[in-house]
């Protein structure tokens, strides 16, 4: 490749729930552009995150997490996928390896909304095998190793932690040595297209999702109703709806202890992201229902 031979195009980041395609997306970029959590599910909009090196600019898609669900936020989810799938360059599709060593059973059932797309994929496609770090003896992974190259022959794999950034240098040359020859689309300090109102509101979601037990994050969604930004300081108000009025009490907590753990981690994060003091407040709100209301979910932006 020559020197004036820049890159730049997209990559779109697909899988099961829980793969770990967002702590991926903030391994490569050694930033936090997208929320983490052990639950799925927790990825509801394409978020772009953006690396850019002299010689290629790599703007990678973290999508939501393909599944088999009903309803109508989830169809949404996939299709936001899917969408972001159809604009890509690169197609790169992330597994949890541990899983499927510990539960093979389970990776037909995970795949099978992917199978045939990849299969039939005429872009390079990157299979990112990851969670590498949960086990020790590597051999583990030759059978699953083995399916996959059977299953997508036209793939290539790659094992990696995206907890310990292990692995990351040959996904990155594989994708750059793949993208079209262009200049840089975005300036080289711009680190996501999502707005920092975005990412507040999100930054708020993770901490809910990480306070909350069983299915009840899935019905929770944050809507930044204030953003004040006074040059040293930023007011944020914040509305955390959920979809029951039963549900309002357990985000709350008793004596308001949820409430009040939940805005203070999200407070902290957030000044450390602006770098100014962040005045935080949380308001719960009961929307019965919300997660099949197309127009309240077009609301929180999650449309494809
Ligand atoms: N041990 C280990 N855990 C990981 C690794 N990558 C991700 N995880 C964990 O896996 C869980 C899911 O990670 P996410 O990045 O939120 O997964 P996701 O694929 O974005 O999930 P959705 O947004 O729900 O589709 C979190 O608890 C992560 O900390 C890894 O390389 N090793
Ligand atoms: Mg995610």
């Amino acid at each position: 490749m020559s020197e004036t031979e820049h890159r730049c195009g997209w990559v779109a980041m697909m899988g099961p729930p829980n793969a770990g395609k967002s702590t991926l997306l903030n391994a490569f970029l050694g930033q936090k552009v997208a929320i983490v959590t052990p639950k799925p599910q927790t990825t509801r909009h394409q978020i772009s995150g953006i690396l850019s090196r002299p010689d290629s600019q790599i703007i990678f898609m973290d999508t939501p997490g393909i599944h088999q669900l009903r309803g109508k936020m989830n169809k949404l989810l996939l299709q936001t996928a899917w969408q972001a799938m159809s604009g890509a360059d690169v197609v790169m599709v992330v597994l949890d390896s541990d899983l499927y060593i510990r539960k093979p059973d389970f990776f037909d059932n995970d795949i099978e909304p992917l199978s045939e797309a990849i299969l039939n994929e005429t872009r390079p496609v990157a299979v990112v095998v990851n969670k590498v770090d949960l086990f020790r003896d590597k051999a583990k992974m030759l059978p699953l190793l083995e399916r996959l190259s059977k299953l997508w022959p036209n793939a290539e794999v790659f094992p990696v932690s995206a907890k310990n950034a292990d692995g990351l240098t040959a996904v990155l040359q594989f994708i750059q040595s793949r993208l079209p020859v262009s200049p840089p689309l975005y300036p080289a300090d711009q680190l996501s297209t999502m707005p920092l109102r975005f990412m507040a509101a999100e930054v708020v979601r993770e901490k809910l999702f990480l306070d909350l037990r069983q299915e009840l994050p899935y019905y929770t969604a944050v809507e930044i109703e204030k953003w004040e930004d006074t040059g040293d300081r930023i007011i944020v108000n914040a509305i955390i709806y959920v979809a029951r009025k039963t549900h309002k009490a357990m985000v709350i907590g008793k004596g308001g202890q949820n409430l009040k753990s939940v805005g203070t981690a999200a407070r902290k994060e957030l000044q450390e992201m602006t770098g100014k003091k962040v005045h935080l407040e949380l308001w719960v709100k009961i929307r019965e229902g919300w997660t099949e209301d197309i127009g309240f979910l077009r609301m929180l932006g999650l449309s494809s």
